[in-house]
């Protein structure tokens, strides 16, 4: 079939992110990553095309033991359960994993190792003793998760060791005041650890030929974000732990001991690990290698936006790594890394901690699943934010599957076996098909393109206009009274209709597919679409012409393909929602009311201690990996002072020179992201997280005591 062009690979090897089995998925990681590589898979077979689909659970880091350590069970129970329940929930979904793997197993551990031995047997790795916070009363080192304590930028006392998740700010643990230790809260000390740094600006080079090679058939998003960290300079990152969960480096020494790889480095190798898994089990050992290694192979990563750099520059990295030095055996790189952004739920972010989710598992219970996939797969966040609302699925349920398609597809049936026993009643011609308001040839190159390039929402729309071209041949061909006048006419008709019944089963296919099968079945065939597909030959290929021939019998009966959704059904829903929004409220009003707790009472004394000064901004500029803070150098009388703050959020460099500013100047010294800060500057927290820079009035004030 011209028009549809078959790859110039010969296989491809789809990739889901591995979430992590610490909680349930909920639909907005549906709707990122694990539905838009469905229907890929589920276009690809339907192509005839040589295609699988691995994924599976990420079940070491940090988060899981946390979980295990808050609940008082072991991480294994906490991965046993998400593993089960996420798998579980996917498959009800029709989400159709070749393979859905486990970063715990045997073969995933001894693949992680190997990678480690290969790159430190070739001396990539850097080895670097740094300062780390240690528990004493635990004996254990804290990793960046297990210190919590005073944000350095907004002073939210609950800041964690990586991130701080009031103002956002990215935080190494030795930048927070007061900082604590999550397991015992016991006041951590600094001592020294070694770990293993993969030195990522050693592949700089190779990466940046890299990813410009694929600045035109990558996601702009995709590329840029890629490109945002050539432009930084590529650095050492540490690909060890001190934790006793994971994958235990591999060596004997003594420095590596109670020491595990870094989860992002093993997560990602999982992707190869499962693809052996799978090859085991399809009895063949060895065939992993036609899809890693074969050039002829390709590679696809579904992911979300969050995880952009893991899979376009560490692990592409990693696999540069493996293949220096050799001249057989050498990985793919990923040929498309196809980064979603993000689905919001009812106009807000999906938030776990604040358990302002709807979880896959829990949606399918209540509601079936094409439904949730067909409206999923319209408002799929290509290349920027989109929201799932009840009542946009409502919509879609009852208007677009329910009055358009399932009535289309009841209607066809039903009257093909009152009028003409249930067979195909007449032969037709190409140019009939090509008449009855589709431009097949186009139509279907449109789909194919749409699909190839990951434009999910034109695929599926294609589909439904498909639907609403038929629903319109239909109505306006009125075979229930030309019957009366014109037997012939009326069956060239229902013949159409149901030749279009059959071509929708196919292109609706990838977005419901248990619907379509449910189609197929209704069309008198037996069995799944599944059991057409045939290697090397595409199912698409029948629709040139129309495939169905006069005297084909179809299903006596007819089904209700989809059930209208009653506002009833969606009231607890909304309501839900509603509570969730208000408790959310609730919180933030706490928040404020705690604020009016004021400190303990001081002395004069006390206050005359403090040293506050006017200043005035000379210049500002922006801090490296820092998105909030701003590098300010003042004048304060004679002197100047280099003072960092985290006020880029509502300030720009050039808005802050020139200012007047309050200065606490005679607070110790402290390096925030390897800048020393010489105190710091007055401001007001106003909502959101604003921050208002206080700003004194007068003429003549530089340097000048505040009392
Ligand atoms: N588990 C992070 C996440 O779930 C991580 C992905 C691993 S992909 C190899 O977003
Ligand atoms: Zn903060």
């Amino acid at each position: 079939m011209d028009y549809i062009a078959m790859s110039e690979f010969s296989r491809t090897l789809v990739t889901t992110a591995l979430p992590y089995a610490n909680g349930p998925v909920h639909l907005g990681h549906l709707a990122g990553v694990y539905l838009p590589a469905d229907m890929y898979v589920r276009y690809k077979r339907l192509k005839g095309e040589d295609v699988i689909h691995i994924g599976g659970s990420d079940e070491h880091g940090v988060p899981i033991t946390l979980t295990a350590e808050k609940e008082g069970i072991t991480p294994r129970d906490v991965v046993d359960r998400y593993h089960r329940m996420n798998l579980d929930s996917f498959t009800r979904c029709g989400i159709s994993f070749d393979y859905y793997g486990r970063t715990t197993s045997k073969l995933h551990h001894e693949t992680a190792r190997e990678f480690f031995l290969d790159i430190e047997r070739k001396g990539i790795f850097i080895k670097k003793t740094e300062k780390l916070f240690f528990d004493p009363k635990a004996g254990r080192f804290l990793s960046d998760r297990y210190v919590t304590g005073t944000c350095p930028i907004c002073n939210n006392p609950e800041a964690n060791g990586d991130q701080c998740e009031q103002c956002g700010t990215h935080l190494s643990p030795l930048e927070l005041i007061n900082p604590k230790s999550k397991i015992s809260d016991a006041i951590p000390e600094l001592r020294d650890t070694m770990h293993w740094y993969f030195p990522l600006g050693r592949f700089q080079q190779q990466l940046e030929e890299y990813v410009n090679g694929h600045a035109e058939d990558w996601r702009p998003n995709v590329v840029n974000y890629s490109r945002t960290w050539f432009k930084q300079g590529l650095g050492d990152r540490a690909i060890t732990r001190d934790l006793n969960w994971g994958i235990s480096v591999p060596l004997d020494t003594s420095d590596a001991e109670g020491k595990v790889l870094y989860v992002w480095f093993d997560a990602v190798l999982g992707y190869i690990s499962f693809t052996r898994e799978w090859a085991v089990l399809h009895g063949d050992g060895e065939r992993w290698k036609e899809y890693w290694q074969d050039p002829q192979s390709r590679l696809v990563h579904f992911i979300g936006k969050d995880n952009v750099v893991f899979h376009t520059l560490m692990f592409p990295a990693i696999l540069l790594a493996w293949n220096e030095g050799r001249d057989a055996g050498l990985y793919n790189l990923a040929d498309n890394v196809p980064a979603s952004e993000f689905m919001n739920f009812e106009g807000r972010k999906f938030s776990k901690s604040r358990n302002y989710a709807v979880y896959l598992g829990e949606f399918l219970e209540k509601f079936p699943a094409d439904t949730l996939r067909y409206s999923i797969a319209m408002n799929y966040p290509e290349n920027k934010d989109t929201d799932f609302s009840w009542l946009d699925y409502q919509n879609r349920t009852n208007g677009e599957l329910a009055d358009t398609l399932g009535n289309f597809i009841k209607r066809s049936v039903d009257f093909t076996n009152s009028r003409f026993e249930g067979e195909v009643p007449a032969e037709c011609t190409a140019e009939e098909w090509n008449s009855v308001g589709i431009d097949w040839p186009e139509t279907l190159r449109q789909f194919d393109e749409a699909f190839e390039q990951f434009h999910f929402r034109e695929a599926v729309s294609t589909g439904m206009e498909i639907a609403r071209a038929s629903n319109r041949f239909l109505t306006g061909s009125e075979p229930w009274k030309v019957i009366k006048t014109d037997r012939g006419a009326a069956a060239k008709t229902m013949a159409l209709s149901l030749n279009l019944c059959h071509a929708l089963s196919l292109v609706l296919y990838p977005v419901i597919p248990e619907t379509c099968n449910r189609i197929h079945r209704m069309l008198g065939f037996e069995g799944g679409i599944e059991d057409m597909f045939a290697k090397g030959s595409s199912l698409l290929a029948v629709l040139q012409t129309p495939p169905l021939k006069k005297g084909h019998r179809i299903g006596k009966t007819s089904e209700i393909l989809f059930t209208k959704i009653e506002d009833s059904a969606i009231e607890p829903e909304l309501r839900k929602i509603e509570k969730l929004l208000a408790e959310a409220e609730k919180k933030e009003a706490v928040k404020v009311e705690e604020r009016m707790e004021f400190k303990p009472v001081i002395t004069f004394d006390d206050f005359l201690k403090v040293d506050l000064r006017v200043a005035k901004v000379l210049s500002a500029e922006k801090v490296k990996k820092a998105g909030k803070l701003l590098k300010l150098q003042l004048q304060v009388g004679s002197d100047t002072r280099q003072v960092l703050a985290g006020i880029a959020k509502n300030y720009t460099p050039e808005e802050m020179v020139g200012r007047n500013v309050v200065l606490v100047a005679n607070l110790a010294p402290r390096t925030i992201r390897d800048e020393v800060s010489e105190g710091m500057i007055l401001a007001v927290e106003g909502e959101a997280g604003n921050l208002f820079v206080i700003e004194p009035a007068g003429n003549e004030i530089n340097g000048k005591q505040i009392q």
